[in-house]
Order: structure tokens, then C-alpha cells, then sequence
């Protein structure tokens, strides 16, 4: 606690900063004696923001001067730096002889990308580089960089794992929490530019006058930061709030409405960003009610948002109840098709894999199957379906994996990444003290920011990142090394080799693999691993629901056969015998058993490290991360036993040689 922190700044000059975790990944010393030499050229909000928030990184840190000026500054121009590539985000960092001076130059074309620039010089001596002859340029691959918050206006947080909702609408718009800058201030630190409020599951009273006001009031706070602000829209909000008799997108009368809607928005808010939309999605109204496609809704709203700049995220999560067909097919079913119908101004919004942020999931076969609409990717940092706050698993290598996969869309080399014009994440935060419900969910949000601003970091460098800003430089190898394999763990124990959506019913928290008397056959486990006696997997290929043929032929033919394809998703694709040799040498089965131990095994190697930091890191972020990982390998075992009785009652197999019977 407090105490701790001011005694250990007493004795030893330690950082007072909490040991709660408040600060994320922004510790900055705070003892020492201030900075002087921040210079700043040009007066904006943003350059005030970019200057103190240096003054505070940098207190008791021995720098040269530092002089922040957009690239057009006569001074800076002079020297005659490559600012053409940097865009209107991008940054460069350098060294230089500034008007006879030696200074620490942060320069890009915008305030905004002198801001980012801020951040990277502090994140550039946080972790340990010299404060002399920088060199550092940066500039985004992909332009939108969204946070999807699952924010309920009653404060409740779906699938959210840290507490109530941020937003407090009940004092909003007259009281801004000071804590908004601060989540202003840690999002432009990893170069998040926009955040969606509300949840997807919306509720119409957003778009009412008084929600207007108080997201207004956020989108003040979080201006300065390059932070706009979208809202989650219900497409049947005409009917609710709007005393119409339908929301059928084609009735001018409904466009009308979504026009003055959007007007009274962008009164209040004039950067608006625009509509998030889930339609005729488990349950949420949409234009397929009036018999109208999702490009009709889709560009209604378009046409609603265009004449202010806006934009339309629709997304393509969409499985019916009355469709017999494969899940993980119909998003590609009902989207493809309508390549080409979309407004320029809408993106559609998809999953990263076909059916749910499964701890492991192939890539969406819509990344580059839909060449002339722009789409963006939707990642869940919130740990919905990987042992919700408690479980330690870095999502760095999950991103990396899909981002870095190839469609073969356009030849070799056509990755996801590159298929994207969007990065969207579910959010994990919420009002707990540390934001995020442990310590290490915040390596999540931190490395969604870092990754979707530069996908080519690769999961390790921005773990280690930050480990060195939220530990320190010296304790870099332990942590990186626990959290690297963190995620395989969850794939081991939970859903190994390919099997997915096995968790237990509505809360999807543990095991659940016999679960078969659900009404809507798609939500029961059964559903998806088809284990029979014989075997295990669901058959992907032409002899089943031939969802394979939905990727590009190349890897469509790889898929197609159990033999080439990745044993990682093997069960994903493919229905095969118990008795199935495995590249170890092992069968299937006992592949299987392998996995589920090498999974606890895993967890308890990190139990083993954790304990080894004890005297290394502060008390209280120790203790809870130690509860955690005991309470993780509780469960791992959890998973592990129930998963393989229930595979054992169906297969009627014994256990391989030397596995423990499940207790
Ligand atoms: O992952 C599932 C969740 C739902 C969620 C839905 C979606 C917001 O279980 O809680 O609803 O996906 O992404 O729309």
C-alpha cells in the first residue's frame, strides 16, 4: 500500500508511485529533481500534453534538452528530415543541432504525432536506451485503432472482468473523473486513436440528448489525446427513441431520422468518429428484419454520418438461429456476396477467427476474400473465453498469429495484417484499481495498442517492452519468458489441437464439453467437437460443411487434408480416430492428454518464476499475481480431468502410460 511506497521512497529513493498498478505501464520515477530544458514549438492542447507529460516522465532522469516542434517549424525544417513518410501520425525522434543547440529533436507533421513521439522517447529510456544519439521514426501500417468498450449504461461491463464501467453517466457530463485522462493519456501512449463507448449490444437511450452530452463530454476530455469517440448505435433506436413505426433502412422517413440524429451529434460533438453496429446478431434488430441486406443498413447509416466525416464499423458476427448451416461458415455466406455494395465510408468489422475469440482460432476466411470493402479486425483483449482476469495469458503471440497469417489473398505474403484497414479490440478495462483486473491483463492492452500501430513488432519485443516499463529493465527475462508461452498454456488445457467453444455454458468459464440440451444447437459444446466413439473434430472439408473451400485455394487445399494441415487446428478442420498418429509419434489421443499437462505443466513453471521475483517486485502486485497463478493452476488441472473423463466416456480408452487419472 501507500505506506510501503513512501517508506521505501525514504529509505531508498524508490518510486512513491502506487503499487496498485494505477500507473499501467507509465512508472515514472517520481522522485527526483524536475526536468528542466522541455521546449516547446507552437502552442496547442496537445503540445502542452506532450511537454508535461515528459516533465513527468522524465523527473530525476538525466536528458538533454528536448525540443518539441512540428516538422513545418522553419528550424526543424532546415534540416531537412524524411517527415514526408511520417504522415499525420507518424513521428521521428533524433539527435540533432537545433539554432546551434544540441537537443533531443520529437517531430512529425501533426501535434498528434509529436505527442506519439513523446511517448516513445519516454518508453525509449523506460526501457532502458540511451539518452543520447536517438534515432527513432515511426509511422502506423493501419489507420484506425479502436477500442470496442462492452460499457453498459447501467455500469455493468459484458464479458468485462475489471470492475463497473469507466464511464460513470450518472455524474457525466458535469464531473470528468480525472481518471478519463489518465485513460486518455495511457491509450495515446500506444497509439490508440479512437474508442467506441458503449456496448454493441446497445441500448437506444444512447443516442438520447442527455447521453449525447455526457459522451460529449468525454470526447473533450479525450480530444487532446487523438482520442475520437464512436458510438455503439441500436439500428432499431427510430422505433425506441424515435416514435417511428419502423427502422426499415429504406423508408426515407428512417434515413431522415438517422440524418438529424447525426446532425445532433456532430452539434455536440464535432469530430465525431461514428456508428459501431451488431445487426441481426444473436438477437439484436437489424435490416434483415425488413428483408433488407446488411450493405442497405450499412450505408444508411453512411449516408447519415458522410457529410460530417463520419464512419460506419458494421460488423459481419452474424449466425442465425435458423440457419443449418456450419457457424463458423456464415459470416462468409451472408458477406462476401455484398463485396462491392458497401460505402466508402463503411468498414466491416470482423472476428479475427469464424466463430468466437476462441483461445485459438484460424484466421476469418473474409480477411482478403473481400477485395473492394474495407474491413478491420476485432480482437478481444477482455479474456472472455481464456479464464476471464484470473488466468495469466499474453495475448501478444494470439494478435501476432492472426495478424501475421497468410490469406494468400493476393499471392504469397497477403497478410491479414495487411488485408486491414482497421484494428479493433474489446476492451479490459474497467474501474478496478488496476484498470484491467491483474497486472499482467494490462501486457494485453498495452501490446493490442503497440501491435495494431506496428503488427510487424512481433509479440515478443513489445512483451518485453513492457516488462521493462511496468517491472523494470532487470527484470525483462523472467516475466517475458512466463508470458511468451502463456497463451499455448490456455490452448493446452482448454482447447488443444484445434477443438474450441468447449467452455461451460453463458459465463464460458471452464469446462463444459458435455454440454448438449442448449435450444440453439450452435451454443452447445457438442456442437463443435463431434467426439464419437471413433473420433474427435468437425469436418471443415468438402465432406462436411466444406468451410475450408471459403479460404483462397491455396489455403483451401491445405486445409483440406488432415495431412497438411497445422496440427495446432486440427480438430478445427477435421474429424479423425482416436488412434490418429500424431507428428510425435503419439496418437491423437494421447497427444491430447499430452497437451492438457504440458498446459499445467506450464502454469506451474510460472508459479516457480513468480515465486523466484518475490523480493523483486512490489508487495501487492507480487501477492495478487501469485493468488492468480495458484487459482490458474487449480483450474488448469480443472480442465484437464473434466475434459479427458468426459473424452474417456465417449472414446471408452484408458489413459497412456504414465498420465495421472484425472482426479
Ligand atoms: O463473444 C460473444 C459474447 C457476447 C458478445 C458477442 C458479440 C457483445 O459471448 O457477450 O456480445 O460475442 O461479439 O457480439
Amino acid at each position: 500500500g501507500l505506506g510501503l511506497a513512501m517508506l521505501a521512497t525514504i529509505l531508498g529513493g524508490a518510486p512513491a508511485h502506487a503499487e496498485d498498478g494505477y500507473d499501467l505501464w507509465m512508472r515514472y520515477p517520481a522522485a527526483g529533481p524536475a526536468v528542466t530544458g522541455i521546449e516547446t514549438r507552437g502552442k496547442s492542447p496537445t503540445l502542452r500534453i506532450a511537454a508535461a507529460e515528459l516533465r513527468r516522465g522524465l523527473t530525476g532522469m538525466h536528458t538533454s534538452a528536448i525540443m518539441l516542434a512540428k516538422a513545418a517549424d522553419p528550424g526543424v525544417a532546415a534540416l531537412r528530415l524524411p517527415v514526408a513518410s511520417l504522415g499525420d501520425e507518424g513521428y521521428l525522434i533524433r539527435s540533432v543541432t537545433l539554432r546551434g543547440r544540441a537537443v533531443t529533436l520529437v517531430t512529425a507533421n501533426t501535434d498528434r504525432g509529436v505527442l506519439y513521439g513523446s511517448f516513445a522517447l519516454l518508453r525509449h529510456l523506460q526501457t532502458g536506451g540511451r539518452p543520447d544519439r536517438i534515432d527513432l521514426t515511426s509511422t502506423p501500417l493501419v489507420k484506425l485503432r479502436v477500442l470496442n468498450h462492452w460499457d453498459n449504461l447501467d455500469g455493468v461491463v459484458e464479458r468485462g472482468y475489471a470492475g463497473q464501467s469507466l464511464w460513470d453517466w450518472w455524474t457525466l457530463p458535469d464531473f470528468r473523473d480525472p481518471r478519463y485522462v489518465d485513460y486518455a493519456r495511457a491509450n495515446a501512449s500506444i497509439g490508440i486513436n479512437g474508442t467506441v463507448l458503449n456496448n454493441v449490444n446497445a441500448k437506444a437511450d444512447s443516442l438520447t440528448a442527455p447521453y449525447i452530452a455526457k459522451a460529449a463530454a468525454l470526447a473533450d476530455v479525450f480530444r487532446p489525446y487523438g482520442i475520437k469517440v464512436y458510438l455503439s448505435a441500436r439500428f432499431s433506436a427510430p422505433i425506441e427513441i424515435g416514435g417511428l413505426k419502423t427502422a426499415d433502412p429504406l423508408d426515407p422517413a428512417v434515413a431522415a431520422w438517422w440524418k438529424a440524429k447525426s446532425d445532433e451529434i456532430y452539434r455536440a460533438i464535432p469530430d465525431f468518429g461514428g456508428f459501431l453496429v451488431k445487426a441481426n446478431s444473436e438477437g439484436q434488430p437489424g435490416p434483415r428484419d425488413y428483408h433488407r441486406s446488411h450493405a442497405d443498413g450499412a450505408n444508411m447509416l453512411a449516408a447519415a454520418v458522410r457529410p460530417h466525416g463520419g464512419i460506419v464499423m458494421w460488423r459481419a458476427f452474424v449466425y442465425a438461429e435458423t440457419d443449418p448451416e456450419d457457424r463458423a461458415k456464415q459470416a462468409y455466406t451472408e458477406f462476401k456476396p455484398l463485396d462491392g455494395k458497401f460505402a466508402d465510408n463503411v468498414i466491416v468489422q470482423v472476428k479475427n477467427g469464424a466463430i468466437d475469440f476462441q483461445p485459438r482460432e484460424p484466421f476469418h476466411p473474409l480477411f482478403g476474400a473481400m477485395p473492394k470493402t474495407p474491413l478491420m479486425i476485432e480482437f478481444q483483449i477482455t479474456k472472455e473465453y481464456l479464464g476471464f482476469a484470473t488466468h495469466l495469458a499474453y495475448l501478444g503471440p494470439l494478435f501476432a498469429e492472426t495478424l501475421e497469417a497468410d490469406t494468400m489473398a493476393k499471392g504469397p505474403g497477403s497478410t491479414v495484417a495487411r488485408q486491414v484497414a482497421g484494428i479493433a479490440g474489446v476492451a479490459n478495462i474497467g474501474r478496478d484499481r488496476d484498470w484491467a483486473g491483474s497486472t499482467f491483463n494490462q501486457a494485453n492492452w498495452f501490446a493490442f495498442g503497440r501491435m495494431a500501430w506496428d503488427p510487424t513488432l512481433g509479440s515478443d519485443a513489445v512483451a518485453r517492452e513492457w516488462a521493462a516499463m511496468t517491472f523494470s529493465p532487470a527484470l525483462v527475462e523472467p516475466v517475458v519468458k512466463m508470458m511468451m508461452g502463456s497463451r499455448e498454456a490456455v490452448v493446452d488445457y482448454m482447447t488443444p489441437l484445434g477443438l474450441a467453444h468447449v467452455m461451460a455454458t453463458g459465463h464460458h468459464y471452464g469446462p463444459g464439453p458435455w454440454v448438449a440440451d442448449l435450444k440453439r444447437p450452435e451454443w452447445n459444446p457438442v456442437y463443435y467437437h463431434k467426439a464419437d466413439k471413433a473420433g474427435i473434430g468437425f469436418d471443415r472439408t468438402a465432406s462436411g460443411s466444406n468451410a475450408v473451400a471459403q479460404y483462397a485455394p491455396p489455403v483451401a487445399r491445405m486445409l483440406a487434408d488432415p495431412a497438411t494441415t497445422p496440427e495446432r487446428d486440427l480438430l478445427w478442420f477435421h474429424h479423425v480416430p482416436w488412434t490418429r498418429p500424431m507428428a510425435s509419434g503419439r496418437t491423437l489421443w494421447a497427444e491430447l492428454v499430452h497437451h492438457y499437462d504440458a498446459g499445467i505443466g506450464y502454469v506451474a513453471g510460472m508459479r516457480r518464476d513468480w515465486d523466484a521475483l518475490r523480493s523483486q517486485v512490489d508487495d501487492e502486485r507480487w501477492q495478487k499475481t501469485a493468488t492468480y497463478l495458484a487459482v490458474q493452476e487449480r483450474e488448469a488441472r480443472w480442465w484437464r480431468d473434466a475434459s479427458l473423463a468426459y473424452w474417456m466416456s465417449v472414446n471408452g480408452l484408458t489413459l497412456p502410460a504414465g498420465a495421472a487419472a484425472p482426479a
